[in-house]
């Protein structure tokens, strides 16, 4: 074991659920099998510099033919539950209309499996792979999108709500909105603003349809949620046009989601601020009470935090069409291969802050991990210290935010095995286990070790 970096066991409540997390895309393969249809990312991988080295998740991890062998390696972890998604286009290929038997029929196996090893199963509904017969409709700034979600996420939760107890409708919104249909380099890869900010109001009423219509049908105990990627955004200096700069990124990729999910409203700042630019969200009447339905958990993904600043050596800076530019600023510390800081006090404060500012929800941290550029030797065994440090300073940061009252029920390393890391194709390797992907032989890493043991000394207490 490694005592250097061993964690006061008593740090976390005694139900603390720990976990591993993954994505379907990222893992299944199986691209073309069973009748899934392509979804935005298959067809986004096909673009032309689209993703790094041309990569795709054709195969990926192989996953959906080596799933028992996968379920029989978390549970060599110890792990409590494992988070991963269902794939829409595998369960309703066009994205509306029946289902396919073949696809939910891989979810149902997945969740015997999980719960013959005793592992909870944690469902992602949604992690970005929309079917690209709805992209061509529309996709997200279409309204009408919203409303297939719900009709898809109800197939799902009919056949598995027996067996799974956690319901998490979205990952990552703000990825999907403004990677997807703004900046242009996640699926579908569209640059137009007014889109994406319709996509952010339409996915928030997909949670909110989905969510309604799951509870009303529950006939047992369901934990339902959705999960944000949290950056923080911090002022670089105390300049007041610093503060407006990280006003504006907290606003639009925090609050433009916290708010109506526990407020039932737009932050009037960010409302202001797209009103600026002539945009607004496309709210109707009883739209926020819908996207307001309370849930029981809230997923923290939390990688870094960064520091904004709105001024440089002349000033406020204006974009082309006149608006306040929001520029990110380098900030000295060490990084990991994805080029992202390591800022795990920022962990700690946003939890207290979530805590603070939405009371009364409780909070699961469902992805925290790196990406390290790791070497495997002959064996496969890949000695990731940096990584294996990288995890233990962010859980400490977790316990310090329990230790100050934060209502924390879990964690979830991101990832279990490395896998398909979207724009950054097979390059980049977040997993606690290592996989070769000429021969898909899982090898866990150092990191996985010291997960297994900080694990067990803490169920030991
Ligand atoms: C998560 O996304 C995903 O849920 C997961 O599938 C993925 O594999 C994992 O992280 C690792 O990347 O620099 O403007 O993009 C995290 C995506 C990356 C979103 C950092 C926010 C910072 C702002 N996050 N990003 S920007």
């Amino acid at each position: 074991s490694f005592p250097d970096l061993l964690l006061p066991p008593t740090a976390f409540p005694p139900s603390f659920q720990w976990g591993v997390a993954t994505s379907a895309y990222q893992i299944e393969g199986a691209a073309a099998e069973d009748g899934r249809t392509p979804s935005i990312w298959d067809t986004f991988c096909r673009v032309p510099g689209a993703v790094r080295g041309g990569d795709n998740g054709d195969v990926a991890c192989d996953h959906y033919h080596r799933m028992p062998q996968d379920v029989a390696l978390i549970k060599s972890l110890g792990v409590d539950s494992y988070r991963f998604s269902v794939a829409w286009p595998r369960v309703q290929p066009h994205g509306r209309g029946p289902v396919n038997p073949a696809g939910l029929a891989f979810y149902d196996r997945l969740t015997d499996e999980l719960l013959g090893a005793g592992i909870a199963p944690w469902v992602t509904l949604y992690h970005w792979d929309l079917p690209q017969a709805l992209e061509d409709a529309g996709g997200w700034p279409h309204r009408d999108t919203a409303y297939r979600f719900a009709d898809y996420a109800m197939l799902v939760f009919d056949r598995l709500a027996d067996r799974v107890g956690t319901w998490t409708t979205l990952n990552e919104p703000w990825c999907s909105a403004w990677l997807g249909y703004e900046v242009g380099v996640h699926a579908p890869g569209r640059r137009d603003f007014g889109a994406a900010v319709a996509a952010v109001h339409h996915l928030l009423l997909g949670h909110g349809l989905a969510t309604q219509r799951m509870k009303a049908a529950a006939t047992r105990e369901h934990t339902f949620g959705i999960t944000l990627n949290m950056g923080t955004a911090d002022p670089a200096t105390d300049a007041p046009a610093d503060h407006d700069a990280a006003r504006r990124a907290d606003g639009m990729g925090l609050r433009a989601y916290l708010d109506p999910l526990c407020k039932g409203t737009y932050p009037q700042d960010v409302v202001d601020d797209l009103a600026e630019r002539g945009v607004a969200f496309p709210v109707r009447d009883g739209d926020l009470d819908v996207i307001a339905t309370p849930i029981e958990v809230l997923g923290v993904n939390f990688y870094f935090g960064q520091d904004f600043s709105g001024t440089d050596e002349h000033g406020c800076r204006v974009d082309a069409d006149g608006h306040p530019v929001v520029r990110v600023v380098p900030q000295d510390r060490p990084r990991t291969a994805m080029d992202w800081p390591i800022t795990p006090e920022r962990l700690t404060q946003l939890l207290l802050r979530l805590h603070r500012d939405y009371p009364g929800l409780p909070l699961v941290i469902t992805e925290n991990g790196a990406a390290f550029d790791d070497a495997a030797g002959e064996s496969g065994f890949v000695a990731d210290e940096g990584r294996t440090a990288y995890l233990a300073e962010h859980i400490a940061a977790v316990a310090a935010a329990c230790e100050q009252g934060a209502d924390i029920r879990g964690y979830f390393a991101w990832s279990l095995m490395d896998n398909f890391e979207w724009a950054e194709g097979y390059a980049k390797r977040f997993g606690i286990v290592h996989v070769d992907y000429e021969t898909q032989r899982r090898t866990p890493k150092r990191s996985a070790l010291w997960f297994r043991d900080t694990i067990a000394r803490h169920r030991a207490t």
